[in-house]
Parts: C-alpha cells; structure tokens; sequence
C-alpha cells in the first residue's frame, strides 16, 4: 500500500516537473550554443576567413578604398544597423525570469480554469518587472511604480496578469491613458527628467484630476522606491470575472504577497545607487536566482459575487480603489516561484509581451473602465514593437497546442501550416472550434443596459476617502518619508502654479502634512483641511504589515570591511554564520591582491573599498585586529560606516573596531552628554568584546534610531 502510494507520489512529481519543464523544452528547439568549435559563418551559411578587414583596395603602402562588394561586411553592418526595435512606450526598463506556478487550494467553487482548480499543476511562467518612467537604459531604483507581468503558459492557453506593485492606478478611464503617460514622461520641450516623476507636467496633470490622489498617495510611499523586486506585492490591479461550473460569475482581483515581506530602500540610498548601480535591482533578482535562493509569493483572490457588486460605498469596477481587506478577504490560494534565469536577454525578456486580454476558459473580464482599454491597447502595442507573428516568438507562444488557420501570414512568419484552406468554414471542416465541454472559450452571458454616452458611474466621482485612510494607515515613519517625498517632488517644480496649488490640495488628505510641505517648498500654508480626517484606518495598507513571519537574513548583502591585520578569526567565523542563514557576504578590502589577516591568513577580497559604496549592502561588520589603524586613514572605509548609520543599517564590531566605529557615527559625543551605552544598542550598532559572540538586541524597524531619522 505504502509502496503504491510513494510511486504515485513520484509519478505525480515526475508529471509535474516535466510539466514546468515544458517551457523549457518548447524554447531548447530555438536554443543554440556557441562553442569554441563552431566556425563562424555569415547568416546565410559560408564560413568566413577574416572577419577582421573590410575588402578594400590597398597595397603595402595605402589603405584604399572600401569596396561595396564586400558581402560580408554589409551583412554584418547592416544586420547591425537594424538591431534595435522600438521600447516600450511605458514600462521600457525591466527584467523577467521564469518560474512555477503551484496551486494548494483549488478554487473550483468559483472557477472553471485549470490553473486555480487542478492542485496536482506545475505551470511554467515568466515574469517581468519593470519601471514606469524612464528609457531602457534608465537607473533601476528611480522613484516609480514597479510593473509586475505574469504570463502563465497553462494547459489551456497562455494567462496574462499585467499587474502593478501598487494595487491601484492614477486614472479611471483608459482614453486618459496617453495623457497620464504624457504629463509624466520627459517633457517634450526638453525631453528632461529621465526617470523621475518631479517635474511641473507631472504634478499639474495630479492637479487638475484629483481621480489620481490616491495612486500619487501610494506612488509618494515608500513602496515607490523598493529595496528589491523580489520584495515587493504585486497586483492585478484591474477587476476581472471567475466563472464557474454552474456558469456562475464572480468578480475577481489578484494579489502576490512576497515571502521575504515588502521592505523598502530610503530615499538618499535610491538616489545614490542610480549612479552607483543603476542595474541594482536586475542584478538583486538575477544573483538570487543564480544562487538558488527562489523568491516566492503567495497567490491570493479577493472575490464579491456579482450579485453583490453595488454593496459597496465604492464602485468595485474603479481601478483607484482597493476593496479593503476588512470587507471582501483575500483568499491565498497558491504560489509563484522564480527559478530559472533568461539564457539571452533580448529574445527571451526584450520580446516577452503581455496582454491583459490573454485569458483562459473559467476567467473573464468586467466592465472596469480601465481593463477594457488595455485589451485593446495592448495587443495593438505588440503588433508595433515585434510585429503580427509576435505570438509565435519561443517566449511568448503558449506550451499548449494551438492552430490557427486563419491567422497566419505577416512579416516574419516562422510557423509553416500545411494544407489547403485558411479560413472556416470549409469543406474539410478542417480546424474546427471546440465546444464549451470540449474547452472552448465561450464569453460570460453578462447583461447590460444603459445608453450610450462618454461617462462612469456616479460612483467613479470620489476621489479622496481612500487615500486619505491609505495616508491615515502608514506608520509615523512612512508618514515621515512621505512627507519627505512630496516635498522632494515639489521641490523640484520650478512653476508656481503648480507647487502652490498642489500643496494646498493636500490638505484634503492631511492639514499637518499640507503644511510641512508648503513650508518646505514655498506653498502657500493653508489654514484648514479641505475636507474632514475621520482617522480612519485599514488592514494591509502599510508595508510593516508584511514583515516576514520570521524575521530573517536570507538573501541580504552583508559587507564585511578588512585590511592589512584584521582579525582572522573573528572574520571567518561571522561569515560562516552569515552564509549559514544565507545571507549574501561580501568581504571588501583595501586591496584587491589580497588583504592579510593578523594571523597571516590572505584573503582575497571580493571588491576593494573604492570598487563599491555602502549602499550597496544592508548591513556592514568590522573585525578587530591592527587593521583598524588603516581603516582610521581610508576616506572611504570610514564614510562607508557613516552612510550605513545614515540609512538606518545594522552596524557590527569587535574589539577595536568598535571604538573606531562609534567615532564615525559621533557615538562618542552622545555618550559624553551622559546617555551611555544602551543606546549604542538602541541604534542598531552591535558591539562585542574579546572573544564574545555579538551582543544584538533592538535591531529593526521598530528601534529608535530607525524612528528618528
Ligand atoms: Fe499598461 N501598458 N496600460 N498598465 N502596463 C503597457 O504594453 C496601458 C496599466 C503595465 O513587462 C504597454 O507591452 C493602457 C495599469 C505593465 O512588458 C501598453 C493603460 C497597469 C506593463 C500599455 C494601462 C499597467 C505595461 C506598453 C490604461 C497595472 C509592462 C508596452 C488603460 C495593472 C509589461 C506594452 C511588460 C505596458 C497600455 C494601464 C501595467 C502601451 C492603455 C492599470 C506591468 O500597451
């Protein structure tokens, strides 16, 4: 019994992982190598002798002029001249990795869909992330809203969940799409800023539609500036529709939580590794990857039957609103995984291409205004950038069987379909639909009334509640930074018009705040709210709620500083302990030829001081050891342990280390005003001495220091 039991058990895992490795087999076809015994080729098969000389006329003396014949240079060249396809209007900077998808609950009482109801799945997937603003080549932790693109290759057909990392969006109607798209983007006098929303065109189109306020709310938190895309929730933001056996329809929003819990960068730090690794958060997602340390979210539904769809003070069809937590509970249901990197970056993410209209049989969409924009717009945006055959691409096409005779031809096509006839129907009834029993889509028979007219629901009217109790919901420091951040943004419109009226309407969500930024950016200090503050609060708004259950290091950059003469032991041992928690340690030296302990033990360094900053790394360790007297001299070293402090980091040393480090963050000072040591503590700074383990206590969000600055 047993033994039937474990083989089934190992079929089913075998079955699943050939499942998600279906993907991966689909691609190999399109997969080459290069290797050392290729010889190199022009794309139309001759091997070549020199790639290095363009055929000219010359002699030993002269370089003559180049000649048009040469076949094999104007291959090259203008194959090369032709590399580039057009970015993506928005969202143009991102990266995407494969992944499962694993369902625990089967969600059958409310749909019909294979992914949501068959538990025994593995479905491959891929997805992208991205930011909003700037160019392809912009800086990876600019103040944005993150996209979070799922494409799920099922059984059934590929599903596509383009969603956000903030659950709610700026507008309420797609026609508005070009015009939020516009005011934010580089303005087009100057084409200045890249990559930043604080400039006047952005904050006088928040102005003049105050359906934005809530969004901007979200977009000046702190989840506009996350420490890693592995650390950040994703929405599917829009409504869509579940139907089930029955062909009964529930609405439908979709949430990814993440297992490492949502934590977020401090402003000087986004700004700072913009220049200092403006591939920071590429390389975040890649390494953990590449280290075996999968980043996952938990998949979660928020479902109202239709029947109950105008129960609600909101319309749930808004795309500015959330349906709060207290009022419709999300319901986890299953979990994504990133485990596989891209093998080649412009075939497999440049070309990945989502749309919102990409469902499968057991979903539908609703009639939010927003969604059925983008059903139009993005298919039409992927026959721009990649062309009409863009589905057929090894990324993009579905792991199921699909055929179409209908749709066939275009630029580019690689697919070759034998037979007569390309349209139905025909006399072979060849390519025939399928039934519903069979597994073909058919639509949700909704009804609708009205008339036709450019307009929303009276619902769609008010814009403040929710941001108000999103603003009310953040802890003192989110609060904080938020206040930092609209002033910043503010601060950096130079019209007027703009900064004085925009402060003033924040006193619709806050007086206090309304003031602070006024004061800051030269508004005008209004006097009273614009409307009233009840204080009302709601679950799952700030990002404090979503600490990890277990606190935990995992995946986290540690720097630990050496030079000539530090203290072996004490190095050795904390990065083993470090790397048994797998966190990512990273040992930076003063040279990169090798740092010699005390001891005599060489180390060699990962990077030497001035190859990195601090703010690369959430946490730094100082060994003791002689090595202190030059790191007393190193500018950088120094300034590395001042930054740290500055952005709220945990801070470590032993022996002589520690005095060294309480000189860099002025400890010293304020303990000569008589405060003592319990403090050193209380702002995250662990000292140890002799041959003690660290004394660690009061480290987190929660510590003073954290709260103070
Ligand atoms: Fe998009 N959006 N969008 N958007 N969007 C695009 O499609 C559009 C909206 C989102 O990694 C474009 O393939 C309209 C909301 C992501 O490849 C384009 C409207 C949300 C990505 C487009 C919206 C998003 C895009 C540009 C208003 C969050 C990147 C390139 C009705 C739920 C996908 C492309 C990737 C990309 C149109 C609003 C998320 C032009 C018309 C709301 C994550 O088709």
């Amino acid at each position: 019994m047993a033994t039937t039991a474990a083989a089934e058990a190992a079929a089913t895992a075998k079955a699943n992982s050939m499942a998600a490795d279906g993907k991966f087999a689909d691609m190999k076809k399109d997969t080459v190598e290069v290797n050392d015994k290729d010889h190199m080729t022009t794309d139309y098969g001759i091997k070549i002798s020199d790639p290095d000389h363009w055929l000219r006329v010359a002699n030993d003396k002269s370089t003559g002029p180049a000649l048009l014949e040469d076949q094999i240079a104007r291959e090259k060249i203008m194959r090369f001249d032709h590399e580039r396809i057009p970015e993506r209007v928005v969202h143009a900077r991102g990266t995407g990795a494969f992944g499962t998808f694993k369902l625990f609950e089967s969600a059958e009482d409310v749909t019909t869909a294979g992914v949501l109801t068959d538990t025994s799945r593995e479905t491959p997937l891929f997805v992208r992330f991205s930011t909003v603003q700037g160019s392809k080549g912009s800086a990876d932790t600019v103040r944005d809203v993150r996209g979070f693109a799922v494409k799920m290759y099922t059984s059934e057909g590929n599903w596509d969940i383009v969603g956000n990392n903030i659950p709610v969006f700026f507008i309420q109607d797609a026609v508005k799409f070009p015009d939020v798209v516009h005011s934010v983007k580089p303005e087009p006098h100057n084409e200045m800023p890249q990559g930043q929303s604080a400039h006047n065109n952005f904050w006088d189109f928040v102005y003049m539609h105050s359906e934005t306020t809530h969004m901007n709310y979200w977009q000046m938190s702190d989840r506009a500036i996350p420490r890693s895309f592995r650390m950040m929730q994703g929405f599917g933001v829009n409504t869509y529709s579940l139907i089930n056996k029955e062909g009964k329809r529930h609405f439908v929003k979709f949430h990814f939580t993440p297992e490492l819990g949502v934590h977020s960068l401090v402003w000087d730090e986004a700004l700072k590794i913009c220049g200092q690794d403006p591939d920071f958060h590429r390389k975040d997602l890649m390494f953990a990857i590449d280290a075996g340390q999968f980043p996952r979210w938990k998949f979660g539904i928020q479902l109202i039957p239709e029947e109950k769809l105008d129960d609600f003070e909101f319309d749930p069809l808004d795309a500015t609103k959330v349906w709060p937590e207290e009022l419709v509970p999300i319901r986890y249901i299953g979990q994504l995984e990133l485990n596989r990197n891209v093998d080649e970056f412009f075939p497999q993410t440049e070309q990945a291409a989502f749309c919102t209209s990409h469902i499968v049989p057991g979903i539908d969409f609703s009639d939010d205004p927003l969604l059925q924009g983008r059903n139009f717009s993005y298919f039409d945006t992927q026959i721009s950038r990649l062309g009409a055959n863009w589905e057929e691409l090894p990324v993009n096409r579905p792991v199921c069987p699909y055929m179409s005779m209908v749709n066939r031809d275009g630029a580019l096509r690689h697919r070759i379909t034998k037979g007569t006839v390309n349209y139905w129907p025909n006399r072979y009834e060849a390519n025939p639909p399928a039934t519903p029993a069979q597994g073909g889509f058919t639509s949700y028979p909704a009804k609708v009334q009205g008339s036709k007219q450019r307009a929303l629901s009276e619902k769609f009217k008010e814009h403040y509640n929710q941001a108000q109790v999103f603003y009310n919901s953040l802890s003192q420091i989110e609060k904080l930074h938020l206040a930092k951040a609209f002033s910043f943004e503010l601060d950096h419109c130079d019209d007027q018009i703009v900064y004085k009226r925009m402060s003033e309407r924040i006193a619709a969500i806050s007086l206090d705040l309304a003031k602070t930024v006024a004061k800051n950016v030269g508004g005008k200090t209004p006097s009273k709210p614009l409307r009233e503050n009840k204080g009302t609060k709601a679950k799952g708004l700030s990002q404090l709620e979503y600490l990890p259950s277990k606190p935990t290091i995992a995946t986290r950059r540690i720097s630990i500083l050496i030079a000539d003469g530090f203290d072996y032991n004490a190095y050795i041992s904390m990065k083993e302990v470090l790397e048994a928690q797998n966190a990512f340690v990273f040992t930076i030296g003063a040279q990169r030829q090798g740092v010699v302990a005390d001891q005599g033990q060489k180390v060699i360094p990962d990077n030497f001081f001035s190859g990195m900053r601090s703010t690369l790394f959430d946490a730094v360790f100082v060994p003791g050891g002689s090595h202190i007297a030059v790191l007393e001299k190193n500018g950088v070293a120094k300034f590395w342990i001042t930054e740290s402090f500055a952005h709220l980091k945990p801070i470590a040393g032993l022996n002589e280390a520690v005095p060294f480090i309480k000189r860099q963050i002025g400890l010293d000072e304020v303990q000569a005003a008589g405060k003592g040591d319990p403090l050193v503590d209380s702002y995250g700074v662990l000292t140890g001495h002799g041959d003690v383990a660290l004394k660690v206590s009061n480290v987190g969000p929660q510590s003073k220091g954290f709260a103070e600055r």
